[in-house]
Parts: C-alpha cells; structure tokens; sequence
C-alpha cells in the first residue's frame, strides 16, 4: 500500500479532500494511507513557532530546520525511510504525467509543504528526493501543490480508477490533448453535438476525435506536437491539418 505524509502547518487543509472524492474513496479502499501531520507539533517551545528572519535579510520569513528535521525523522521512525521526501516549492521541476505514475508506484511518500519565503536549505540538503512545483505562478505555500501532486499520483494506483482505460487513455500518457465529449440530449438550446458522433459510424468518428486532439494540440500546445506518441489516425490528422496550416484562425475564447 502507498502511505502520504503531508507535513504543513494546514493540516485542515489536506484533511478536507479526505472527506469525499477520489482519494477519499482511495483511503477507505485500503489502497493508500494518508497522514496530514501538523508541522507545529515537531515544535518544542510553548509557542510551537515554525519561522524565523532569513539570514542575510530580505523580506519574509523562513520555516526553520528544527521542525521539519524532527517531522521527518518521526515519520521514519514509524513508517520506515520514505520512497521520496517531496518538497512542494515553486522553484522544483513542473508535475508531469511521469513524475506522478513514478510516485504511483512507491510504498512511502513524504510532502513537504513549503510556506513564507521558503524552507531552510539543510531541510532540503538532508532530506529532500524531489523539489516539484505545479507551474509558473505563484501559491501563497505548498498545500495545494501536495494536493494536486497526491491527486495526480493517487488515481494511478491500480485500482483507485474504476476503469483502467480511463487511465490509459489519458491526454499526457500520450502527450496529446483530449478530444471534445458531448452526451445526451443531442441539441440543447440551439446547440447540436456534431452529426458525425451521433452517425454511429465508428471509422468516421475515430478521424473525426483524432483530428480534434491534433487540432486543439496544435491550437494550444503546439510544443507537446513534436513529442507526442500518434496513433495512426492522428499522424494522418497532423499531415492534413499541416496542409491547412493558412487555415482561417479559429475563435478565441476569453
Ligand atoms: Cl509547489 N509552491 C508555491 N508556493 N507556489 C507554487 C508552486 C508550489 N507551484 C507553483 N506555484
């Protein structure tokens, strides 16, 4: 089973996705433990004080080595030496599909959350596997980074997705962007689902979606292109739509 230890000085923070949801439903399954540990109880002075001024000077202040060392050695003590200790910091490589199936398939993951200017360097000299942030702006701390990085790792241990083509099938397993969906009804205030889905002819609608995943790739990430693994159908979409390139730019929305 993987077990998470999320240490941050908002442990109601992470112990509200353990109320409902995938990860939630992941827990009562047995299929991984989740353990918020509040960084103020690896403190020992009556005011149980987590920061302090950075040396050097520079505004903000700095969680300091003290508590986070004695976090992390506790939750060893218990647990056993982690997989990776995880630093969520806005300095660390971005999140990808890779990193979060890497993680999947450890037995024990410890998340530091990083808050204020930062975290003492030694915490991450001593302990720290993996620095990861979740893109190029910036959080007030690293609570919602853990939590996007547990929900990311946590849907990819088998089991926790009731449909494992579901998971396969993912935009970034295949570095590609998602076709549109549409259900029922088939028009709704004026707007119809494309004639081609509701045609019920299977070779037409599978041109069709790899088309759109090639489009809006293009469209939106035309970076992810080049690297992506395509089937046959969107290879054959990319060359048609590489003809099309003096196409009319498409809306933009907002
Ligand atoms: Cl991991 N932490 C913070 N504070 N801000 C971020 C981030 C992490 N990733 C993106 N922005």
């Amino acid at each position: 089973m993987l077990t998470i230890d999320v240490v941050t000085i908002f442990p109601a923070m992470v112990e509200a996705v353990l109320v409902d949801g995938v990860v939630a439903r992941a827990r009562t399954k047995g299929l991984v433990d989740v353990q918020a540990r509040d960084l103020r109880d690896y403190t020992d002075d009556k005011h149980r004080v987590v920061d302090d001024v950075p040396f050097g000077g520079g505004p903000g202040m700095v969680l300091k080595p003290e508590p986070l060392f004695r976090a992390v050695e506790a939750i060893t003590a218990e647990r056993g030496t982690p997989s990776a200790v995880v630093l969520l910091t806005p300095q660390g490589k971005p999140l990808t599909h890779a990193m979060a199936a890497r993680f999947s398939g450890m037995e024990r993951l410890v998340l530091l959350c990083g808050r204020y200017e930062g975290i003492d360097e030694r915490v991450t000299d001593a302990f720290v596997t993996d620095e990861v942030s979740i893109g190029d702006y910036v959080l007030t701390g690293g609570e919602l980074p853990a939590l996007v990085l547990m929900d990311a790792v946590v849907r990819l241990v088998p089991g926790v997705v009731g449909d494992e083509s579901s998971v396969a099938g993912d935009s970034f397993v295949r570095g590609l962007l998602d076709h549109p969906q549409y259900t029922r009804p088939a028009v709704f205030r004026d707007r119809a689902v494309p004639d081609v889905l509701v045609s019920g002819h299977h070779g037409e609608i599978e041109r069709w979606r790899a088309r759109q995943r090639v489009e809006r790739t293009r469209d939106r990430r035309p970076e992810l292109l080049d690297a992506a693994d395509l089937t046959s159908e969107e290879r054959a979409a990319r060359e048609l739509l590489e003809g099309d390139a003096s196409a009319s730019p498409k809306r933009r929305r907002s």
